[in-house]
């Protein structure tokens, strides 16, 4: 029997990388995401590998996860391993000029989207072999302040703390939870949190080697697949070209 990954948010970036990862490894893959063209489009392509099953869904929706995880294929079940990945941030601007509505989308969807498929699929979880795994996609931005992080980074705060919250609780069920925290990575993240502003995305990962969407998937199937007895809780990963700046101080 092959494991089943399943992925949110595999339309683009880090989830579509992941799910090339887990598919050429012989995995079994469950891709989602709301954009329908994509899927078809990439359950194509890894169709190539092994089995793939598709699913349009919207993670801030719960009744839509709770049917999409009722209605899996027999053969997609249980699931082994579930990367939440699914997320966005939105205007890059002080938290006083943000609309309201940009806070709600990104808690709607870090939050509730995360709790969501993660409510669903753990009774699956519960079933699957000795490794199971949870692996949550933070962020660095979750661990350390920054202007314009306002309720993205504060959403990510959640994603760690969720995590390790859920590694005490599942202790005995051979659960791993991990949070994996990358830095600056160049996909479509910056066009999301731009509102399709090209210029300032292509501006953001210019000059500089960002990670790639395919160095976070590669961090993801070491997860996966370490030997059953191994958790990590964390895993803070930036580009060697990143790091950390000195405190601002507002001067007269
Ligand atoms: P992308 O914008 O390239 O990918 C985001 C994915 O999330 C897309 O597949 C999108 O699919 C999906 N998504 C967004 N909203 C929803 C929703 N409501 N329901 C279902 N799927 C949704 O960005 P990344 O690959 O970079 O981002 C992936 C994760 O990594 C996010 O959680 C992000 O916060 C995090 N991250 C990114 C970093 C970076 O620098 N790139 C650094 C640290 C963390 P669709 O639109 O089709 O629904
Ligand atoms: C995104 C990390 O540093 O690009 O989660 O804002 S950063």
């Amino acid at each position: 029997m092959t494991n089943v990954v399943l992925i949110t948010g595999a339309t683009s970036g880090f989830g579509q990388a992941a799910a090339y990862r887990f598919a050429k490894a012989g995995w079994s893959v469950i891709i989602t995401g709301r954009r329908l063209e994509r899927l078809q489009k990439l359950a194509q392509e890894l169709g190539e590998f092994g089995p793939v099953h598709y699913v349009q869904l919207d993670v801030r929706d719960a009744t839509a996860v709770a049917k999409a995880i009722e209605s899996l294929p027999e053969a997609f079940q249980p699931i082994h391993s579930l990367i939440n990945n699914a997320g966005l941030a939105l205007s890059p601007l002080s938290a006083q000029d943000v609309a309201l509505e940009d806070w709600h989308t990104m808690i709607d969807t870090n939050v509730t989207g995360l709790v969501n498929v993660t409510h669903y699929v753990l009774p699956q979880l519960l079933k699957a072999d000795k490794g199971a795994s949870i692996i949550n996609v933070g962020s660095i931005a979750g661990q350390w302040p920054y202007p314009g992080s306002h309720v993205y980074g504060a959403s990510k705060a959640f994603v760690k703390q969720f995590s390790y919250n859920l590694r005490c609780d599942l202790l005995g069920t051979g659960i791993r939870v991990t949070d994996l925290a990358p830095g600056i990575a160049e996909t479509e993240f910056t066009l999301v949190r731009t509102k399709g502003d090209q210029a300032a995305s292509d501006k953001l990962y210019q000059g500089t080697t960002a990670l790639s969407a395919d160095d976070i998937a590669e961090q993801m199937f070491y997860i996966a697949t370490l030997p059953a007895h191994i958790c990590i809780n964390r895993v803070e990963v930036m580009p060697t070209r990143q790091a950390w700046s000195a405190f601002a101080i507002d001067r007269d």
